[in-house]
C-alpha cells in the first residue's frame, strides 16, 4: 500500500459499539420506545396494505429500526432530512406524527404530504424532512443543491442525506461526493447497507463490499458503523454531523444492517433462503437492545411489556385517524403543483 492510500486509509475509523456508559435511562427508554413504534408501524403498514388500504409501492424498515432512529437522533431539528422511499420510520422520529404519516400511505387530506405523495414522498418543510423520493439516488443531488445553499446562505444547519446500498452504485452517487468535496458542504451521506438492492446481495452490485471505503475516492471522511446498534450509529451520526456543522466538511457513513422482508410488501422474497433470513433475524436491532437493557437494571419484562401495549395503541389511533380522514376533493387536484409567489421554500 502507497503511502497516500495509507493516509487514507487512517481516515477511515470504524466506529464502536456505543456502550451504555453515560447515557441517561430516559433517553435510552426514549430509544427504545422509537425503534418499536418503528417496528409496529411498519408490520401494521404491510397489513393495511393487504387490506388495500394502502394502493402504490410500498416499502418497509423492518430490521432497520437502529439505523432509522441512531441517524435521526444525531441530527438537530433544525437540520434537513433527504431520503429514499423506505422512509416512514425516520418521517416519525423526525417528528411528523404516526397518525399524519398512516393517513398520508391512505392517501388522505390529512396526511403529512396532504394525501399526495404517499408511501414514497412523505414530506414535511416544517420538520425539515424534505422527502421520500422514489428514484434510486434522486435525493443525492438535491440534497447536495440544499447543503450548497446552505454554505453560500452561511447557515449553520447540516444536510443528512439517506440512501440504500445498491443507491452506491450509481453515477448521482459518485457526482454528488464529488461536489460534496470540492465545495466542503455540510452533508452527511447515510448508507443503509441493508444487503439488498431488491434482490441483488450488495457484494454483488458493488465491485467493493465494503461501501464506505468508496468515500476514499473522493478524499472524504467515513466510517462504518453495527447498524443493529442504535448507539454505534447515532455517536457516528453525531460524529460526521459535528465534523459537517463546525469544519465544514462532508463524511459518509455505512450502517450495516439486515432487511427481514421483501424489497417492498408485495415481494415474495424467493431469492434468500430460510437460514439466512433466519440468521438476519437473530441480529434483531430491538431485542439486541432489550437484552441490554434488562441487563443493565433498567427495565424489566414487565416495562418492555408495557412498551409493546402502549405503542400498539399508538398505532391504532393511527389508523383510526387516517380511516377518518377524507380523500382530498377532486376539484383540489391542480393543487400544490406550483410553489405559490409567497412560498416560504428556501427562507429556512
Ligand atoms: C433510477 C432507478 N433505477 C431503478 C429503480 C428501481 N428500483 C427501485 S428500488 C431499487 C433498489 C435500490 O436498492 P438500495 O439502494 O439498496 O435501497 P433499498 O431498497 O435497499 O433501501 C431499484 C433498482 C428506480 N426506482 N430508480
Amino acid at each position: 500500500m502507497s503511502t497516500e492510500q495509507q493516509k487514507r486509509q487512517q481516515r477511515v475509523k470504524t466506529a464502536g459499539a456505543g456502550t451504555l456508559e453515560h447515557e441517561s435511562r430516559e433517553t435510552l427508554l426514549h430509544y427504545y420506545h422509537q425503534m418499536v413504534l418503528v417496528r409496529h408501524f411498519e408490520e401494521k403498514s404491510a397489513e393495511m396494505y393487504t387490506r388495500a388500504r394502502i394502493g402504490g409501492y410500498c416499502h418497509l424498515n423492518l430490521g432497520e429500526e437502529a439505523t432509522v432512529v441512531g441517524f435521526c437522533e444525531g441530527l438537530e431539528p433544525t437540520d434537513y432530512v433527504y431520503t429514499n422511499y423506505r422512509e416512514h420510520g425516520y418521517a416519525i422520529c423526525r417528528g411528523i406524527s404516526a397518525p399524519a404519516v398512516m393517513a398520508e400511505l391512505f392517501g388522505k387530506l390529512d396526511g403529512c404530504a396532504r394525501g399526495r405523495g404517499g408511501s414514497m414522498h412523505l414530506f414535511d418543510l416544517e420538520r425539515r424532512f424534505m422527502g421520500g423520493y422514489a428514484i434510486v439516488g434522486g435525493q443525492l443531488p438535491l440534497a447536495v443543491g440544499a447543503a450548497f445553499a446552505v454554505a453560500y446562505k452561511g447557515g449553520k444547519e447540516v444536510i443528512a442525506c439517506q440512501m440504500g446500498d445498491g443507491t452506491t452504485n450509481g453515477g448521482q452517487f459518485h457526482e454528488s461526493l464529488n461536489l460534496a468535496k470540492i465545495y466542503h458542504l455540510p452533508i452527511v451521506f447515510f448508507i443503509v447497507n441493508n444487503q439488498y438492492g431488491m434482490s441483488l446481495k450488495a457484494d454483488q452490485g458493488s465491485a467493493v463490499g465494503e461501501l464506505y471505503r468508496k468515500a476514499c475516492a473522493y478524499d472524504m471522511r467515513s466510517a462504518r458503523v453495527d447498524g443493529n446498534d442504535v448507539l454505534a450509529v447515532r455517536d457516528a451520526m453525531r460524529e460526521a454531523v459535528r465534523v459537517a456543522r463546525d469544519e465544514r466538511e462532508p463524511s459518509l457513513i455505512e450502517a450495516v444492517s439486515y432487511r427481514f422482508k421483501g424489497h417492498s410488501v408485495v415481494d415474495p422474497d424467493r431469492y434468500r433462503n430460510e437460514e439466512e433470513v433466519k440468521q438476519g433475524r437473530e441480529q434483531d436491532p430491538i431485542a439486541l437492545f432489550a437484552r441490554r437493557l434488562t441487563e443493565a437494571g433498567m427495565i424489566d419484562e414487565q416495562g418492555l411489556q408495557r412498551v409493546e401495549e402502549q405503542v400498539s395503541h399508538e398505532i391504532d389511533e393511527a389508523v383510526k385517524f387516517a380511516e377518518e380522514s377524507p380523500f382530498p376533493p377532486l376539484e383540489s387536484l391542480y393543487d400544490y403543483i406550483y410553489a405559490p409567489d409567497n412560498s416560504e421554500v428556501g427562507e429556512g
